[in-house]
């Protein structure tokens, strides 16, 4: 049966390119959805565009001196090219500086206005009397009342997710100049959540208890427990929507009551262009409407935006929000402020023609039920180990043997046996397992069962070994590579969700494609097709000619993004790296107390059961005296031997573990925490290191 769904994903913010973290957290499984529910026969309306207005956009065009309407464009253009170079399947694509979307949320805070769905209040917000501009949001940083994070922002804490007033933090500093805040008094529309509460109770915590997922449900759970407030949907800023009401002049609406509203004026924009009625998609009952958000955005799509349809009476309500947790990389947090990431465009750049790895990888690691980790080891493992030592190696095989055998014809099968009667039967569940993880938003373990299937295929080609078989009973090898072939049918489908491009060139090299096929003879075969017909690729059909699906990436290229990783880190800490004050002032003759020579090492062995000491033996050209040094941790005994050293020589002797060091040989600490002697030559060594 055919559905209307209306599957939107969050918004990005236009203030920098699009990062793996978000790719894994929402528009791949987004995509993986839409396609999926389009092969099966749906409709779909696949939503998305720019979150242009807020504050982090302002911010940004601060501190590069240009207008955020510069910055919006920018970006704007480089999130749009690289989704669809990246294939991200939207419907359309718009933005919040749109015309339409300025039209449609006016018209939907004006009707909240007028059906009295707003309270209207006058109290104290912080205000910036330096910057001379009230801070909400993102302009005003402090600590979390709930869990005491000193980097909670004035609209939320990143690290428990609770939402907050600018108002509840504790210390509010200004993030435009650092300044302690005042209070000023400012009039707002506040969305009263509390009114809400018991309708959010009723449609949520007992009607989606089972359906949607535990990490969505719980958070919403633990918000509504917690105790609903209104909350503002106007700002005192120059950049967003103005408030279309009187007595609101220089307020905006805040970014947050705008953006969602962003998913109906691009349904609205992609009606118009393909000449649909978007209203269905957002007002029918039978419609289903799908979020696909990162986990710090539940609140707005769970609580406060369903809030907003239901005050304005005539919309649907979510079906479902399946919220991931976040990707990490190589084990830290994405961060865009600290180039810890890896962008869409550069990777578009650096592996032409391998959207479908990164698919791949992402969704094998995709952060559905708890944080997860990317790795560049892992990406390379699974396009080495899976895609070509098994998807690409399979169809390889398949398509050689049938140009080779058959002048690229399917051949005729004779008599099934038992294996071949049991693959054939269990290509057939593969399309219903599939759907049934992803109908659960479980995309990971559906595209584990699609490797799966093409594990069965590879499989049955090494158990079967035509290539020896060719020899003794070539009929039998005509029935081999029947069933082979329909197995590479099988998957030239089911693969289209997750890799859209492999699946592309499949359905190419295979000849099925709907270009390649006639109406009465229909070899592109759908989502539904696989489980119930019995031959889908039909003896007789001529197959194209083999062409690698994938190829092996090379340690090197592995290599070369985790040096660029390593160079964002040691930016980061260069930028970071704080220069120990100054001591107190000397005299001459304090300093001329100190007896430095140079010296050079001349043995060297580690001090046995001391993990940082090495004693050493050093001519300091007055005597050869024994030294211990606690550097065994950054030196091996070997490295050190002939090494030139400066030596404090009249430092009073102490004995360590029972050897007396007669002296101090200086040293300093590189950036990565590794001791190195005192050398001004070395460039390792940055200005400004304390020797000691
Ligand atoms: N612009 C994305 C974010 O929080 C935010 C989503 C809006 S969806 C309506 O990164
Ligand atoms: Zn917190």
């Amino acid at each position: 049966m055919s559905n209307r769904y209306t599957i939107t994903a969050a918004l990005p913010y236009t203030n920098g390119p699009i990062h793996i973290g978000h790719l894994a957290g929402v528009y791949v499984p987004a995509d993986i959805y839409a396609r999926y529910l389009r092969l099966k026969g749906n409709d779909v309306a696949f939503i998305c565009g720019s979150d242009e207005h807020g504050v982090p956009i302002t911010i940004k065009a601060k501190n590069e001196g240009v207008s955020p309407q510069d910055i919006v464009d920018k970006y704007h253009a480089i999130i749009k090219q690289s989704f669809e170079e990246f294939g991200i399947s939207f419907d359309n694509y718009s933005r919040t500086s749109a015309k339409i979307h300025h039209e449609t949320a006016s018209e939907f805070f004006k009707t909240l206005h007028d059906k009295g769905e707003f309270i209207e209040e006058t109290n104290e917000q912080l205000y910036d009397e330096k910057a001379n501009q009230f801070l909400a949001d993102r302009f005003v940083t402090g600590t979390c009342p709930k869990c005491g994070n000193e980097e909670a922002y004035g609209d939320q804490c990143e690290n428990c997710g609770t939402s907050l007033n600018a108002t509840d933090l504790i210390n509010p500093k200004s993030a435009i100049t650092g300044n302690v805040p005042t209070l000023k008094q400012t009039k707002h529309w506040f969305l009263p959540l509390d009114k809400h509460e018991a309708f959010l109770r009723s449609w949520i915590l007992e009607g989606h208890k089972s359906d949607w997922k535990p990490n969505v449900y719980g958070q919403v759970k633990s918000w509504i427990d917690d105790g609903l407030r209104p909350r503002a949907v106007t700002r005192d800023l120059d950049w967003g929507i103005p408030v279309p009401v009187e007595g609101a002049e220089g307020k905006v609406l805040y970014v947050w009551f705008d953006a969602p509203i962003g998913y109906i004026s691009s349904t609205k924009e992609w009606a118009k262009r393909v000449g649909k009625d978007w209203e269905p998609y957002w007002k029918d009952k039978d419609t289903k409407l799908i979020h696909f958000i990162g986990k710090d955005n539940i609140v707005f799509h769970c609580i406060i935006f369903p809030a907003m349809l239901q005050a304005e009476g005539s919309y649907i309500l979510p079906d479902n929000v399946p919220a991931n947790e976040f990707l990490n990389l190589e084990g830290n947090k994405l961060s865009t402020s600290k180039n810890w990431a890896v962008w869409l465009p550069e990777y578009l750049i650096d592996f032409p023609n391998q959207q479908d790895v990164l698919r791949y990888a992402l969704t094998a690691n995709a952060p559905e039920a708890k944080d997860n980790d990317f790795t560049w080891k892992d990406f390379q493992a699974r396009n080495n180990n899976e895609l070509v030592a098994i998807f690409g190696n399979f169809i390889n095989r398949v398509v050689v043997l049938t140009n080779k055998y058959y002048n690229s014809i399917v051949p005729t099968p004779h008599d099934f046996s038992k294996i071949d009667e049991e693959t054939l039967a269990a290509v057939k569940t593969y399309p219903n397992v599939i759907s049934s993880s992803i109908e659960r938003y479980r995309f990971r373990e559906a595209q584990q069962e699609l490797m799966n299937l093409a594990r069965l295929g590879n499989k049955y080609l090494a158990d079967e070994e035509p290539w020896k078989v060719i020899k003794v009973d070539e009929a039998r090898v005509q029935t081999i590579m029947y069933i082979a072939l329909q197995i590479a049918s099988a998957l030239a489908t089911l693969s289209e969700p997750f890799l859209p491009f492999t699946s592309g060139k499949l359905k190419h090299i295979l000849k099925v494609s709907s270009s390649d096929s006639t109406t009465e003879n229909r070899i592109e075969k759908s989502w539904n097709d696989i489980a119930t017909k019995s031959v889908l690729m039909p003896s007789g059909h001529q197959i194209g000619q083999a062409e690698l699906l994938f190829s092996k990436i090379e340690d090197e290229a592995i290599q070369e993004q985790i040096d660029k990783l390593v160079a964002s880190k040691k930016a980061n800490e260069a930028a970071n790296k704080t220069v120990d004050p100054q001591k107190d002032t000397i005299t001459f003759d304090d300093f001329s107390k100190l007896d430095i020579r140079v010296g050079t090492i001349l043995e060297a062995e580690k001090m046995p059961k001391a993990k940082k000491l090495l004693v050493l033996k050093v001519d300091t050209g007055i005597d050869v005296r024994t030294i211990v040094s606690g550097i065994a941790e950054s030196f091996t005994a070997e490295e050190v031997v002939g090494k030139k050293v400066t030596v404090l020589v009249n430092l009073a002797p102490r004995a360590l573990r029972g050897v007396e060091s007669q002296g101090m040989i200086l040293m300093t600490e590189n950036e990565e925490g590794k001791l190195v002697f005192v050398n001004p030559d070395d460039t390792s060594v940055a200005n400004g290191l304390k020797i000691s």
